[in-house]
């Protein structure tokens, strides 16, 4: 099997961009979206699958470059698996996280007012990697872990300042972000594509 030479990277969100050339073998070629000024697509799909398929073809098709999409989301039990899929869209036009994390802590106490033991939920990521004949794989990884009582910590993006992965007692915010990279939901699905590249 020869490796892939040059990829598109199918995110706008820049943490995972970031995260994702971290993933990548350095040698290899990477695009993103917005060199291309292509915005992401409507996610119409029900699942972290069905949106991952849907950005990697998209993509795919506007630039005729093999994509790797990424469709992530945090499952809060407590709120029955919320935000999930609307995850990115919690945070609304801006992308404004102290506002999704401000509503997940009021959903939470409004459910249980001290919900301190009963905060479990997990990190989804969806990844798609799809060429232009149509030809895909797709791959799951999941981390389990804690949502925070407050936002702790400056580093990564999006929820990561409430989440404490199982085993740790920093949230993601807190880490190190090499630290983050080597355990979380995006290295566990890339560890299944992985072959394609090295
Ligand atoms: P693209 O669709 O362009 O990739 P997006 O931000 O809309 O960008 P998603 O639809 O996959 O991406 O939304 C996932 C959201 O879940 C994302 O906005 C983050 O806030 C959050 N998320 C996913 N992985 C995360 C991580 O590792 N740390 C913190 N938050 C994460």
């Amino acid at each position: 099997m020869s490796k892939i030479k040059e990829i598109l990277i199918g995110t706008n969100n820049k943490g995972k961009y970031r995260e994702i050339c971290n993933l990548l073998p350095n040698e290899l070629k990477k695009y993103s979206p917005k060199e291309f000024n292509i915005p992401t697509p409507k996610e119409t799909g029900k699942s972290f699958e069905e949106n991952s398929f849907i950005k990697a073809s998209y993509f795919s098709k506007k630039t005729s470059l093999i994509c790797l999409s990424d469709d992530s989301g945090l499952e809060i039990d407590l709120l029955k698996s919320e935000p999930g899929i609307y995850s990115s869209r919690w945070s609304g036009e801006k992308n404004n996280f102290d506002l999704a994390i401000k509503k997940i802590f009021e959903k939470m106490s409004n459910i249980k007012k001290d919900w301190t033991n009963d905060n479990t939920a997990r990190f989804i990521c969806c990844m798609t990697l799809l060429w232009p004949d149509g030809k895909n794989y797709s791959s799951k990884g999941v981390i389990r872990g804690k949502i925070s009582i407050a936002k702790k910590g400056k580093n990564g993006f999006g929820y990561d300042p409430i989440f404490i992965p199982d085993g740790y007692s920093q949230t993601f915010g807190e880490m190190e972000s090499k630290l983050k990279m080597s355990i979380d939901h995006r290295f566990k699905a890339f560890l299944k594509i992985k072959k394609f590249f090295i």
